[in-house]
């Protein structure tokens, strides 16, 4: 039976629906939270934009843009950015990516169109130019291709409606470390803002108005097995289904406690703040080699990023399987 609301629903989806560009490494849990956002009726999804990261930048778009056929999405665009950071030659184990880029065990079905031909980073410049449409951008990945597209046009950092980044380990340690695969002294440094610092480096310093997602408030909400056995035996749709599937391809980090909702929890707190708690903080991003990528805290400087240093995982949980229709 419709409630009230739901039967409003069709009437106010224009009003309020938001305009949003998701730029990703699509890792597994980028493909959940870009899932997340396919199912919501408040959001219009732009265009995605592919950043070297966990996936290959083409396996990556090729996956996306299954991902979109199989949500009955063909009208959105996927763009690839550049396939190495914009200096350095940090990169995510081999393992993860081989991970990323091949999905073992997930159907997805074949893509029927092409990739788009202009580079992200053109694509990023040129659209968010356009100030009479106002965008929001969600960062789940290094953010080489934001920088590029803040380069090339540095007006529109400050254009943009909201910018929020699953990025950077504020008041708690990095996670390079995590599971012992990487080797590696930096213990103060996030996986994303690690791989491309100097593009950290350009984002923050941009003017964007940056609302970050932070290992702080992701490291609260970890994935644990109960849940994942609650995606798999609840999920009764096609991209509940996925997102079930996709999060098996970790079920070995989940299962040793490796695994946290880092960019399903951007996508929720993108469409409800009231997931963490934020504090206005100034940061500035560290290129020193024994820390690099790290997200520096300055005291007495005016605040350039929404800093969540909370979340909660109940909250989380709730938002998250009941959009993708999960008891
Ligand atoms: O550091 C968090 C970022 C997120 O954007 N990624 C995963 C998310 O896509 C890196 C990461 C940390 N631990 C990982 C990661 C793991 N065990 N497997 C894959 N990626
Ligand atoms: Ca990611």
């Amino acid at each position: 039976m419709l409630t009230g609301l739901q039967a409003q629903t069709p009437l106010t989806i224009a009003s309020t629906q938001r305009t949003v560009i998701i730029d990703t490494d699509a890792g597994s849990d980028d493909l959940m939270a870009i899932a997340f956002l396919l199912s919501r009726p408040d959001v219009r999804i732009e265009a995605v934009t592919l950043a070297n990261g966990l996936a290959h930048v083409s396996a990556g778009g090729r996956n996306i843009l299954r991902l979109l056929e199989l949500a009955g999405r063909r009208d959105i665009p996927v763009y690839l950015g550049r396939e190495t950071p914009l200096s350095g030659s940090a990169a995510f184990p081999a393992e993860w990516r081989r991970l990323a880029d091949e999905l073992p065990g997930v159907t997805l079905p074949k893509a029927t169109r092409s990739l788009e031909h202009a580079p992200a980073a053109e694509f990023l410049a040129k659209r968010l130019t356009d100030a009479t449409q106002p965008v929001e951008l969600l960062a789940l990945g290094p953010l080489t291709n934001l920088a590029e597209a803040f380069s090339r046009a540095p007006q529109v950092a400050r254009l943009l409606r909201q910018l929020v980044i699953m990025g950077g380990a504020v008041r708690v340690p990095g996670n390079l470390g995590d599971g012992g695969v990487f080797k590696t002294d930096n213990v103060t440094a996030e996986w994303n803002l690690f791989v491309d610092p100097s593009a950290a480096k350009t984002v923050f310093s941009s003017g964007a108005p940056i609302r970050l997602v932070p290992l702080d408030a992701t490291q609260r909400v970890p994935v644990d097995m109960a849940l994942l056995e609650r995606l798999e035996s609840g999920a009764k749709t096609p991209l509940a289904r996925f997102v079930a599937q996709v999060l098996a391809t970790d079920r070995e980090y989940i299962r040793q406690g490796f695994y946290f909702a880092w960019d399903p929890l951007a996508a929720v707190a993108l469409v409800d703040p009231r997931v963490a708690s934020f504090k206005p903080i100034a940061l500035e991003i560290s290129d020193k080699p024994s820390e690099q990528g790290r997200t520096i805290e300055l005291q007495r400087r005016r605040a350039n990023a929404q800093v969540a240093l909370n979340a909660t995982a109940l909250r989380f949980r709730k938002i998250f399987l009941k959009t993708l229709g999960i008891e």
